[in-house]
């Protein structure tokens, strides 16, 4: 076999890197970034190289299991569906819609054929109970700015090529690369601004690998961002520093703003976050000086229990400061396919609510067609109408990484059915009783449908499979489809490339009515995602319209444009008005939900500090939950320790390498210490996706060095009542000595 090259989009973290990929003997011989890459240059992670790791892998599944007497077994496709089919429908038609959940996890965000199949499967169920990690992430991010702008994903991102101030709270890019934010070399960039004279800020109850090159780092409690962020914004309004900038004719609120922040002085808040009054107000005098400034804050400013209104109150400070939607502030991608914010009438549109139905048994509010993923175990365990009997999860490992794992564990042995689509036998998917594995990202087709929502700079890449797949496995849109054949009562054997062209075709009746037959015949050359995203292309802001306008983008063009890098569709332009879909055609700077519920802030700025609480982390060379089974990241210091300040260490008497217990209420876990003088006293750090000793799972590198569920000791009753988030830190726990260091 000839070597060859071939360009592929990085599958693993939303930085979204173009990487080169050699094969040589049917084999990677090498992973590198790419240097020709538009969005991403040739920057490259550890995780990147990984990636032949994980298409090596042999504990990856290859093939479906079906659990019988309590063992898997290997066996066809044939007869997996035919399984889930013997099952499955019955247990709806005796239970109801209800009765089945459906879950879907982070890796879905990184597949076009899950993002773009998986709510055809939630559709063919018709239940509500449908969750995903977003409840664990970033649900507090797009409500805010779906509340201000419109849209659950008119996110405002740091324009970093061009600002001169950059304040970070609660994000770490050089481990996790970025989030909600596409912006690969966060390093390099952050470096080039600085070499132009600008300044990197970092707020983190840790002095992280970001802070460690920042200008200056303040190290906050957790949880109280809120407290920090409406101060500030006090302060802007105290000094007469509001300028709305370009805005200025396109926001209401500001008055209503004013008046809901008047409690929050910095001399008040200072001690509530641990940050000195007079840092505050230079935080905020700083932001309202620099022509071009941005705040960014990510999942620190999500996972506590006011996260969004921590996530709104980041974007009123850009607003008030002059810095939205300006160059060198915080400005909107367009993306080229797939966004809400480029379809339809532009300028204004119906919003964003929520409660369009509630959770049973919490009665927590369906938030953008979700629950909050911390219902799902109540939901199974408690009896009545509705109950959960069935559950189905796509890509999504929530015994590790949602709060109270342990409890979802039980609950998940108590269901009538479950199917699992994954591609290991982990410690939630040994639980189901039907398997179907996805294919290596090395086989699958690639576009990324959300990141370019989010991204630096605007651009469309396309990748199409460095290997083939082998023949009798499916694609995860095709099984998605099976799966939605078989709840509809179609039976196991037909034929999902058939059934995608009947839907392909309803659909382009509803969207494009008279020109629907032109459109499927100009399309006809792709199926699947494919023909999906060739469709959103076309009819996307820089399309070609059909060949109304032919020097737009197609499939094919973005296709022929893999080798060069992809696509560069420019830096970021100014969107207000025409991207806001808010019912008064505004930036909605006082949405009623925020201003009410920042009175729940107001009774909590007294709050004590606790003496000790836990917080997350990520490493450079983890993924939540899994991808501790590659030889290749899995190897060096073992990094599932518990970070604790030199003064924590004393008082408690621990020491570096030794065993400690933490402990919150009933809830208790074992973790090795590790003292170290970047966390904020009083504040311990453990990484969360660990925990790989659960008997069962077939992950023999992780189980090797399987460290410590996090979220073995959260609680999965505390959430954000707005979003439905999840509270991942800020969590009071004791630790105690164990043993000492060996
Ligand atoms: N305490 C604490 N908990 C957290 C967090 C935290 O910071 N602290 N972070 C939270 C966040 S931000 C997130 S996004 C969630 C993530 O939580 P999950 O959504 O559960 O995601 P992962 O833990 O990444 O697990 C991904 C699953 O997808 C499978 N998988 C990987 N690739 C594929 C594929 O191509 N196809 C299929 N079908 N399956 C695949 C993996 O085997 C694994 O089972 O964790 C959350 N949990
Ligand atoms: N290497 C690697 N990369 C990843 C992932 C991974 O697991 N590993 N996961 C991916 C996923 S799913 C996501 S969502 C992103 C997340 O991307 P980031 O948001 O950058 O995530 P973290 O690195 O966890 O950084 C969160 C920071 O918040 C701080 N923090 C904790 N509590 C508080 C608080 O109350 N206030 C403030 N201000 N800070 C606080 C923590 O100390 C930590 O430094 O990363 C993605 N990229
Ligand atoms: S930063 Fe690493 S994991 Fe993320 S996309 Fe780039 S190479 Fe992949
Ligand atoms: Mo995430």
């Amino acid at each position: 076999m000839p070597d060859t090259t071939h360009y592929r989009i990085c599958p693993l973290c939303e930085a979204c890197c173009g990487l080169e990929i050699k094969v040589s003997d049917g084999k990677v011989s090498s992973v590198r970034g790419h240097e020709a890459d538009v969005l991403s240059a040739g920057y490259i992670c550890p995780k990147g190289v990984a990636l032949k790791d994980l298409h090596e892998d042999p504990d990856r599944l290859r093939a479906p299991l079906i659990k019988r007497n309590g063992k898997f077994e290997t066996a066809t496709w044939e007869e997996a569906f035919a399984e889930i089919d013997r099952r499955l429908p019955a247990l709806i038609a005796a239970h109801g819609r209800n009765a089945t959940g459906i879950v879907v996890g982070n890796p879905s965000a990184h597949k076009i054929g899950l993002l773009t199949y998986f709510g055809k499967l939630a559709r063919a169920l018709g239940t509500k109970n449908v969750f995903s990690a977003s409840t664990l992430d970033q649900m507090p991010k797009q409500l805010a700015s779906g509340l201000m702008f419109g849209h659950w994903l008119s996110i405002a991102l740091p324009d970093i090529a061009r600002t001169d101030y950059l304040l970070v709270l609660g994000a770490n890019p050089l481990a996790s690369n970025g989030s909600m934010w596409t912006v690969p070399d966060f390093k390099g960039k952050a470096k080039a601004m600085q070499a132009r004279g600008g300044k990197l800020v970092v707020i983190d109850p840790r002095r992280t690998e970001t802070a460690a090159i920042a200008d200056a780092h303040h190290f906050i409690r957790p949880g109280s961002d809120v407290f920090l962020l409406a101060a500030m914004v006090q302060t802007l309004f105290a000094e007469n520093l509001v300028t709305l900038g370009n805005v200025t004719d396109w926001t209401v609120g500001v008055e209503q703003v004013s008046l809901a922040v008047a409690p929050f002085t910095p001399e008040v808040a200072a001690p509530r976050c641990g940050i000195p009054a007079d840092t505050i107000r230079g935080l905020a005098r700083t932001l309202a000086t620099t022509p071009r400034a941005a705040v960014y804050g990510r999942i620190g400013t999500c996972t506590q229990e006011f996260g969004t209104l921590a996530s709104w109150l980041i974007d009123v400070i850009n607003v008030l400061t002059g810095h939205l939607d300006v160059p060198g502030g915080v400005m909107f991608a367009k993306s080229a396919a797939f966004a809400s914010n480029t379809a339809g009438q532009s300028g204004i549109g119906k919003g964003v609510s929520t409660g369009r139905h509630h959770a049973r048994v919490s009665k927590a509010p369906e938030v953008y067609g979700e629950l909050p993923m911390t219902c799902l175990s109540e939901e199974i365990e408690t009896p009545g109408t509705g109950q959960i009997k069935t559950l189905i999860t796509v890509a999504t490992n929530p015994v590790l990484s949602s709060p109270d794992g342990p409890r979802l564990a039980k609950a998940l042995d108590t269901l009538d059915f479950m199917v699992s689509m994954d591609i290991y036998l982990n410690e939630t998917t040994r639980h189901a009783d039907v398997i179907l594995p996805g294919v290596s990202p090395l086989e699958d087709l690639h576009y990324d449908v959300a990141f370019p929502q989010l991204s630096w700079r605007n651009h469309a890449r396309y990748s199409p499979p460095v290997f083939e797949r082998a023949a009798n496995q499916p694609e995860e849109w095709q099984t998605l489809l099976k799966l939605a054949a078989i709840v509809q009562g179609k039976g196991p054997h037909v034929d999902a490339n058939v059934l995608d062209d009947a839907q392909f075709a309803e659909d382009a009746q509803r969207l494009f009515g008279a020109h629907a037959d032109a459109v499927i015949a100009a399309t006809a050359q792709f199926k699947g995602p494919q023909r999906g995203l060739d469709v959103a292309l076309r009819s996307g802001p820089y399309g070609d319209q059909f060949g109304r306008k032919p020097e737009g983008l197609n499939l094919q063009k973005v296709m022929a444009s893999n080798a060069t890098g992809g696509i560069d569709l420019g830096e970021l332009q100014p969107r207000i008005p025409e991207i806001l879909r808010t019912p008064s055609g505004k930036v909605e700077l006082a949405p009623a939900l925020l201003l009410q519920d920042l009175k729940r802030a107001v009774q909590y700025l007294q709050a004590p500090a606790a003496d000790l609480v836990i917080i997350g982390r990520r490493d450079v060379r983890t993924n939540n939950s899994w991808m501790h089974n590659l030889p290749v990241l899995a190897k060096g210091p073992f990094r599932c320790t518990a970070l604790v300040h030199p003064s924590d260490a004393a008082r408690l008497n621990l020491e570096n390498g030794g065993q400690a217990e933490i402990r919150n209420g009933e809830r208790s876990v074992q973790a090795q210490v590790q003292i170290s003088s970047d966390m904020m006293p009083g504040v311990v750090s453990l990484p969360h996706g660990w925990g790989h000793d659960q008997p069962g799972t077939q992950l023999r590198v992780a189980a090797q060095r399987p460290g410590t569920n996090l979220n073995a000791l959260l609680d999965d009753q505390l959430r954000d009542p707005l979003s439905g988030n999840a509270v991942l830190g800020g969590v009071a726990v004791t630790m105690q000595v164990l043993s000492l260091a060996p």
